[in-house]
């Protein structure tokens, strides 16, 4: 039985004052289902020692332990600092900063090496979408982005359409299910099916209070990857209900 997850990307977005909504999510983490939090990386040491029970991560980390990387932070600082977990492979990450294929599956075995958990994002654009080949994309992006040894424990997989993110669009269920039916027939010849059996597959991308339920309802969705929504208590806490 695999735990259902939620998990909040508050992406550039938050100070000081943002731990109040933190707090205020204190309890969600329980039984069947997990939370997690990926605030900006000023906010993790403060958000972890709230001790609310909801998991926290960072949302990127360098492949090197340390040393001259200006700007950068390791898996193991992360660590230090009281994550859990890290992203890997955002779109925004391989947008706005280059980040390739070989580039996410390095980031994720360096978290591993910190003893984090990852959750990989993957996603086709819309012309992608447009022209048909969102599965073969996709395809490739898990053979070139997951690493050998992934299983049900360290790896979340996070399927987030480029063109659904922040923009309020959302695949209609049926194409959810066809992904992720697809990504979970991809990881079994890969690695098995009691591996690929116990991997959660989040989907992500304009996910909300009122397009949860719906979503959660495909099989093979055992969660969200939840950006937007994630910021206030009172929008999170409905989806986090849902699941
Ligand atoms: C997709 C998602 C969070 P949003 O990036 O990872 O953001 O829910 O704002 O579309």
């Amino acid at each position: 039985m695999r735990r259902k997850m939620a998990a909040g990307n508050w992406k550039m977005n938050g100070t000081q004052v943002s731990l109040a909504e933190l707090a205020a999510m204190q309890g969600m983490s329980k039984g069947t289902v997990e939370v997690l939090i990926c605030p900006p990386a000023t906010l993790i040491y403060a958000g972890a020692g709230l001790k609310t029970g909801i998991a926290i991560g960072a949302q990127d980390c360098h492949v090197a332990e340390g040393g001259a990387h200006t700007g950068d932070i390791s898996a193991p600082m992360l660590a230090d600092a009281g994550a859990t977990y890290v992203i890997t492979g955002h779109s925004e990450r391989r947008q706005d900063h280059g980040e390739t294929d070989a580039d996410v599956l390095a980031k994720t075995e360096a978290a591993w090496a910190a003893g984090l958990k990852v959750i990989l994002c993957i996603g086709e654009s819309l012309e992608q979408r447009e022209d048909g080949s969102t599965l073969d994309v996709l395809a490739a992006q898990l053979k070139g982005s997951v690493p050998e040894g992934s299983t049900g424990a360290n790896l979340v997989i996070a399927y987030e359409p480029i063109w659904a993110i922040g923009t309020g669009k959302v695949p209609s269920t049926q194409q959810i299910t066809e992904v992720h039916r697809f990504l979970r027939t991809e990881l079994a010849s890969r690695f098995g099916d009691e591996v690929a059996g116990a991997m959660r597959l989040l989907y992500g991308g304009s996910v909300k209070a009122s397009n949860a339920a719906e979503i959660f309802a495909v099989a093979d969705v055992d969660g969200a990857l939840v950006g937007g929504a994630s910021l206030k208590a009172a929008d999170f806490m409905p989806i986090v209900s849902a699941l």
